[in-house]
């Protein structure tokens, strides 16, 4: 039998289940990693556990979203999670060190190893050869706490590169062709290992740039071989021992191969707002810019950062524009400093934040009203930037920087000669800003400090035979998580209080939901295709469950949110046929009975009671899953299983 990079990942790491594609396999995780603005749920889940020490070989806890400490809020949640780090045996990460992708993919990720972390760009770490995996924060607490991570065995796509990319065409560029060619829903369900003769010239933080952006394919993950470039990198960290090669076998066969030639390649751009709504830069020139971002998990490398230096050097920023950089980790900004770039960038007029998510994630830095703003990040969901009208544009770092200096949507391969960058051979290497967790013996003495933003999270209910809800809230296809537990830097310090978060749940589509929902007592909202795409956050769960919204009857969804939902205790139901969706309208009761056979046979049917018709709905849940949502949610069915 031969096989892909990941299909021998996975075997290695099966603990139940077939290598079957739409099986339900569980896998031994050998990594995790959380961040502050999921972190706090993902820790109060952990500790309801009882488990006195993470049992995976390797598990850190990131401070990089929640880093604007406005008030108490955020100082808090830090303090509360690098307590836990510190009594149960997590490395802290702490403010300032640095994005958790990127610090992740420096200093901790191995290849051959699976990853699983509390934020969908985990799969960033695929870029060195990891099966790295986004999930929901309570199946993060439950893989530190030894248990499995469940996911329906994946399809496997090829993406083969070959030829080089013209000059000043990027990684980023990839990602975008990529996303043109299968949009933000083509990835669900599968796996995308990349490989051709075109990856030869990618270094693995570039490799990283298109490995972090298949989470906007909805992949379950993306990976890359571990080769002699993984091993250059790993030894530039002074990591070569932990380095493994890695490739798929010659015959391993894949349920879709696409080829792109890189030289045909030109620079790209995402236009509002979303990921796959791409054109060639070329094409909407001239357009005004009003501010710049260059940064995030996606393009905050040194080999980024000193791209974005060497062409600004010597010249200032646009009058009209506001240029931020966020490096993407203390090393990089080290680095950065130490051979002249920040300076030459300081120099150009750029405002320098800290290494953290910051603008990506409307943690400050928000455009103006109606501002155009280029950003390197990975989504530019409507208002997800902090400004409602905001129109924000996803580009590479050398598109970016050509808008910052003309001001314009510009195409880069018109700044003349390419930037000359040369990637020292070793990186700086300073982990002094990673705590060690106490020892086993002095960690019962470690107290957890948690301050008063903490409250009581929604625990699910035990299914019943029947069920009758009015229709809360009905919405169209793509429906992000950003619509419906919005972030920013006004919201997410209530990550750990879901009855203030409750106030804005579905705010961008309809800003009397809530209030509505919370009237209903029990309900049951209708979605579109790749219903919950985007972020991983289980909020999008649980502020649902915490309004009373019991069903989600959508035409699909996507991965780990429809996970975070039967987690969460809230039924996925999906529309056999499509055509049912327009039968169904906001304020419509809905009756459904006979809910256990049905989720045996997997149909359900859902009739309503406005006009008797009846709907036909798919359930497909395996067994685990079904045993979940009787109990009411994974925390219940994880208590009743232990006792
Ligand atoms: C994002 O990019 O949307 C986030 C913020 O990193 C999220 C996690 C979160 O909502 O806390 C993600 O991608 O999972
Ligand atoms: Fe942070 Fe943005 Fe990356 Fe999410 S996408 S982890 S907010 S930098």
């Amino acid at each position: 039998m031969e096989y892909t990079i990941a299909e021998k990942i996975i075997k290695k790491h099966l603990v139940f289940g077939k290598m079957k594609a739409g099986e339900e396999v569980a896998l031994k995780i050998d990594q995790t990693l959380t961040q502050d603005a999921t972190g706090t749920m993902a820790y109060l889940e952990f500790e309801t556990m009882g488990i006195p020490r993470v049992k995976t070989e390797l598990s850190v806890a990131y401070i990089d979203h929640n880093t604007l400490q406005s008030g108490f809020e955020n100082a808090d949640d830090h303090r509360f999670i690098q307590s836990m780090a510190k009594k149960y045996g997590l490395r802290f990460s702490r403010p300032g060190n640095g994005i958790c992708h990127q610090v992740h993919l420096e200093r901790f990720g191995i290849p051959g190893k699976t990853l699983i972390g509390s934020d969908s760009h985990t799969q960033t770490c695929g870029g060195l050869g990891m099966l790295a995996m986004g999930a929901g924060g309570l199946d993060v607490a439950v893989a530190m706490a030894g248990g499995a991570y469940h996911i329906t065995m994946p399809k496997m796509y090829k993406v083969n590169l070959t030829g080089v990319l013209n000059p000043f065409v990027t990684a980023k560029d990839i990602s975008l062709e990529i996303l043109r060619i299968l949009s933000v829903k083509g990835g669900v369900g599968a796996i995308i290992e990349w490989g051709g003769p075109g990856i030869k010239n990618l270094s693995v933080p570039e490799r990283a740039t298109i490995t972090n952006m298949g989470a906007e394919l909805g992949a379950t993950a993306s990976i890359f071989p571990s080769d002699e470039i993984t091993l250059e990198f790993m030894k530039a960290q002074g990591r070569e021992k932990d380095f493994v090669p890695l490739e798929s076998d010659v015959d391993a066969r894949y349920d879709r191969v696409i080829d792109i030639e890189l030289s045909e390649l030109k620079p790209k751009i995402a236009c509002p707002h979303s990921p796959d709504n791409i054109v060639d830069v070329e094409s909407i020139e001239g357009t005004k810019v009003d501010q710049v971002c260059i940064g995030s998990c996606t393009n905050s490398s040194l080999y980024d950062m000193l791209k974005v230096a060497a062409i600004i050097k010597g010249k200032t920023v646009n009058p009209d524009v506001s240029l931020s950089i966020s490096p993407g980790s203390k090393q990089v900004l080290s680095m950065m400093a130490e051979c002249g770039a920040l300076t030459d960038i300081l120099a150009s007029g750029a405002r320098v934040l800290e290494c953290a998510c910051g603008p990506c994630i409307g943690m400050g830095f928000s455009p103006n009203s109606q501002g155009v703003s280029l950003r390197t990040f990975n989504r530019n969901f409507e208002g997800r930037s902090g400004t409602k009208d905001g129109r924000v544009y996803l580009v590479s770092p050398e598109t970016a920087v050509a808008a910052a200096i003309t001001g314009v949507i510009t195409d880069p391969r018109k700044l003349g000669e390419p930037p000359e960058v040369k990637i020292p051979e070793k990186f700086k290497v300073d982990d002094s800003s990673v705590l060690l967790p106490a020892s086993e013996d002095e960690a019962s003495e470690v107290e957890i400090l948690r301050g008063p933003n903490i409250k009581a999270f929604p625990k699910g209910e035990p299914l019943k035979e029947t069920f009758k809800a009015k229709i809360s809230l009905k919405v169209s296809d793509n429906i992000t998580t950003d619509h419906i537990m919005p972030a920013g830097a006004k919201i997410l310090p209530y990550r750990s209080n879901i009855p203030y978060l409750s106030k804005y749940c579905f705010e961008v589509c309809d800003k009397d939901f809530a209030e509505r929902a919370k009237a209903e007592g029990r309900s049951i909202i209708i979605g579109g295709e790749n219903y919950g795409q985007g972020s991983s956050r289980e909020h999008a769960a649980l502020v649902p469950l915490y309004l009373g919204v019991r069903v989600v009857l959508a035409k699909s969804f996507a991965r780990i949110h429809e996970a975070n939902l039967i987690n969460a205790g809230i039924m996925p139901l999906t529309f056999k046929n499509m055509e049912d969706y327009d039968e169904l309208s906001q304020g419509d009761e809905l009756f459904i009975d006979n809910i256990f056979e049905g989720m045996e046979s997997g149909e359900i049917t859902v009739k309503n009671l406005e006009n008797s018709k009846k709907i036909k709905a798919a359930c497909n849940f395996s067994g685990r899953q079904r045993d979940i949502l009787k109990a009411g949610g994974l925390l219940s069915y994880v208590a009743t299983e232990a006792e």
